[in-house]
């Protein structure tokens, strides 16, 4: 058995890194006597990365190397690690100006070089680690799983050494079986060179676990970094209080990460686990759960949890999450008021009810404002990120009106300043339904490699199909010129400005069924 793990926590913005954490704590329940070591390279600066795994590498021993690696994949509306490459990509296919075409070209290219720079840099960390691992242990097994490898788990098997066990999905329940040297291929994993990915593997149901409260005396003694993420004043540490998520949304992966069925972890458990970061002086909390409130069959588990939060006396925190809106109710939204929620993002993705349904997201647009005038009247008072993915299906002027719409009911709501619009497109992602749809349209082909990053694929990945492509590419490089700053409310804006607003009341009322609609309803 092996007896010495070292997980490696591969290089990532300053996220905490609870992924690792959760599995290490896992471990030392199951196995108390085998020996741990958290290395997180998210605190290392980039040119000491390679050094620093030696370093660790030389100096623990491990038997067994568990890599984790969080994200892979930069298209976001905000400035990313090689400048922002929403705004390269839409200038390189939707400028007129061939002198700002070329500087979205150049501006790709250095997307690219950062993209797969990062690519192969971590390719490279995992090889040199399990190769400088074995001077010390030749027989050293190598584990690679994380949010980045749940979702590119088949291509990723292309560049990792033989032998590399490659997980899809939550670790734990697989690393107790290879502890005890049982059989653990029936876990979602596979092993390079050895075992092929099952088809569909990823939408296997996870093994569930019973979560208790993470043990963090033991996390600070194997972690010596651990205090890094302690210093910032602002900075949101992770805690999980649910896994899984019911729905559907048709170009959403996580409810096939995570699975379909939810998984609530007890209150005591999650309180306990907050209580022991209080008393390290946290009092900022992202609750890490695909959603927080995935159905109405879980908002009583979220007010226990909440209300149990208030009787621990962590009266003074801040918390932020993923939050639907769609299932609150007045006493929930005062004690969310009243827990310190200072920050939540609604993924909406549109303000037409009409292709909210489309997308198959499952609710109702008008109740969400309620909730929110709720949470208003609640004394909510702070930051609301609302997600928008334009044209995504079906999107015509209308429901772009439409949006505009309930854009600014919620700006009523909350006030103007308090309704951060993300304006998103949508990566499409594998193993979605929304991918599928692209297969059945001959938008994309099956057997395309969804991490290549060549124009032509991202022209076909970052999801904005024409008629309207060419709409939204012009809509946005205007934004960035005029107000680089406030990119979402300038979009709002300019698209208000072209094309006008709608009814609220149209916008919350969606017409039956139309043959569209049921091309995507078919994809399941
Ligand atoms: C919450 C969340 C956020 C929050 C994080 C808040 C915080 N302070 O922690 C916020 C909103 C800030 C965020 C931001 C981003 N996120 Co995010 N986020 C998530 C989400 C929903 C949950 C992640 C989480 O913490 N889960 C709970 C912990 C316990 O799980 P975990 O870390 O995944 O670890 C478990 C397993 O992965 C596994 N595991 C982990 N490592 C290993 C290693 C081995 C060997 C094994 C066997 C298992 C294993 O076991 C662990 C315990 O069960 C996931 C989607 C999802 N449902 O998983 C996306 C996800 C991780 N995010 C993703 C991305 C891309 C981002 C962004 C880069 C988006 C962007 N373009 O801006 C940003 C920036 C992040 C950064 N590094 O700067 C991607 C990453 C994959 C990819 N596509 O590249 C994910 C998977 C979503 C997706 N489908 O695309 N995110
Ligand atoms: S509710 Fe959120 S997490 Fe769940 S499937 Fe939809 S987008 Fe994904």
């Amino acid at each position: 058995m092996a007896n010495r793990i070292l997980y490696v926590r591969l290089p990532c913005n300053p996220i905490f890194p609870i992924g690792v954490v959760y599995l290490a704590d896992h471990v030392h329940k199951v196995f108390p006597t085998v020996e741990q070591r958290i290395f997180d390279l998210g605190t290392v600066p980039p040119l000491d990365y390679a050094s620093a795994l030696d370093a660790c590498i030389d100096e623990f021993r491990p038997t067994l190397l568990i890599f984790s690696w969080r994200d892979i994949q930069i298209y976001a509306p905000v400035g990313g690690r090689g400048g922002n490459p929403l705004q390269h990509t839409f200038e390189f296919f939707y400028a007129r100006n061939p002198l700002v075409k070329l500087r979205g070209a150049l501006g790709l290219l250095r997307v690219a070089k950062g993209y797969y720079g990062e690519l192969w840099r971590n390719l490279g960390l995992i090889k040199r680690g399990m190769k400088r691992a074995k001077r010390y242990n030749p027989d050293v097994c190598s584990v690679v799983g994380g949010g980045a490898v749940s979702v590119f788990y088949e291509q990723l098997g292309k560049s990792l050494p033989a032998g590399t066990i490659i997980s899809v999905g939550e670790g734990e329940a697989l690393l107790e079986k290879l502890l005890q040297g049982k059989n653990f291929l029936d876990e979602r994993c596979y092993i390079v060179g050895q075992t092929k990915p099952r088809d569909r593997m990823i939408h296997e149901t996870p093994t569930p676990i019973e979560k208790t409260a993470c043990n963090y005396d033991y996390i600070e003694a194997i972690w010596p970094e651990f205090d890094y993420y302690l210093q910032a004043q602002d900075f949101y540490v992770g805690v999980q209080t649910k896994r899984g998520c019911p729905h559907n949304c048709c170009y959403c992966i996580y409810t096939v990460i995570e699975g379909k069925q939810v998984r609530v972890n007890p209150a005591d458990e999650v309180v306990a686990e907050m209580r022991q970061l209080y008393d390290r002086g946290v009092r900022n909390f992202w609750f890490t759960d695909a959603q927080l409130i995935p159905a109405r069959k879980y908002m009583d588990d979220v007010v226990e949890l909440l209300q149990k939060i208030l009787d621990a006396g962590m009266d003074d925190i801040h918390w932020a999450a993923y939050i639907r809106a769609d299932n609150l109710t007045p006493e929930m939204c005062d004690l969310m008021v009243r827990t310190g929620m200072n920050y939540f993002e609604i993924g909406i993705t549109s303000g037409s009810q009409e292709l909210v349904r489309k997308m198959r997201m499952g609710y109702n647009l008008r109740t969400v404002l309620q909730n929110c005038q709720d949470l208003k009247a609640a004394g909510f008072n702070d930051l609301v990120s609302v997600n928008y993915s334009f044209n995504v299906i079906d999107e015509t002027f209308d429901t772009i009106r439409q949006t505009i719409a309930y854009h600014r009911e919620l700006e009523h709501i909350f006030g103007a300043d308090k309704v951060e619009p993300a304006i998103f497109f949508i990566g499409l992602q594998p193993h979605t339904h929304l991918e599928k749809y692209a297969f059945d349209q001959n938008i994309l082909k099956p057997g395309y490699d969804p991490m290549n990053i060549t124009p032509w694929t991202v022209n076909k990945l970052l999801w904005n199909p024409e008629p309207l492509g060419s709409f939204f590419g012009e809509v946005c490089l205007q934004a960035w010129r005029q107000n680089p700053n406030d990119f979402g409310r300038e979009v709002m804006n300019i698209l208000e400005q072209r094309l006008g607003r709608a009814d609220l009341e149209e916008a919350l009322s969606a017409p039956i069924a139309e043959p569209k609609a049921r091309e995507l309803t078919a994809v399941s």
